[in-house]
């Protein structure tokens, strides 16, 4: 990543390694939020309105986890960088593999948290440690809600009026309590 230095540059106990992390799961967010956005459209076309709609709600609650990481570092001394997201993919070749992407997509962000929760440790940063431990529960969360849906198409199969009963349900499942309301880190 381009090292971008804020003009003035204030002390703080934010180490460069874990600004670069933290920038990082910025990005990784930001495209778990696209990712969303793209596969929501894309059922909408083919006409799964229930699950475009968990979908396009998913992708709001993705883009929350990014400012919410956006206002620590900024809060913590650092600088947050607005990442720039690229190679979409736009395409699916069924509604099955779409939540099979996004269960794969979910272990992929934990292992990134998990790794930024280590460093941070390892390296003294209470603060962020504390600060993302949300994350480490939310994942935990998003991985559940994930594994949940594939088991809809299990249960359901997807065969005859199957696709139509799977969408239903998907429709019925909650995303937790508030999917990452932005607060203020905490000390302010
Ligand atoms: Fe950001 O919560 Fe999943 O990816």
């Amino acid at each position: 990543m381009n090292k971008i230095k804020a003009k003035i540059t204030k002390k703080t106990s934010l180490i460069s390694e874990v600004e670069e992390r933290l920038n990082a799961q910025v990005k990784m967010e930001g495209v778990s939020s696209q990712f969303y956005l793209a596969a929501a459209s894309w059922c909408e076309r083919e006409g799964y309105e229930n699950a475009a709609n968990f979908l396009y709600t998913h992708s709001e609650e993705e883009r929350m986890h990014m400012l919410k990481l956006i206002k620590y570092i900024n809060a913590s001394g650092g600088y947050a960088l607005a990442p720039e997201i690229s190679g979409l993919k736009y395409e699916f070749d069924t509604l099955r593999k779409v939540f099979d992407e996004v269960l794969e997509h979910e272990i992929k962000v934990t292992n990134s948290i998990n790794d930024i929760v280590d460093f941070s440790f390892k390296v003294k940063d209470y603060a962020t440690f504390q600060f993302l431990q949300w994350y480490v529960a939310e994942q935990r969360e998003e991985e559940e809600l994930a594994r949940r849906v594939i088991e809809i198409f299990d249960i359901i199969g997807e065969e005859g009026q199957g696709l139509w009963f799977i969408d239903q349900e998907i429709g019925k499942l909650g995303h937790g309590e508030e999917g990452g309301a932005i607060e203020a880190p905490e000390g302010e």
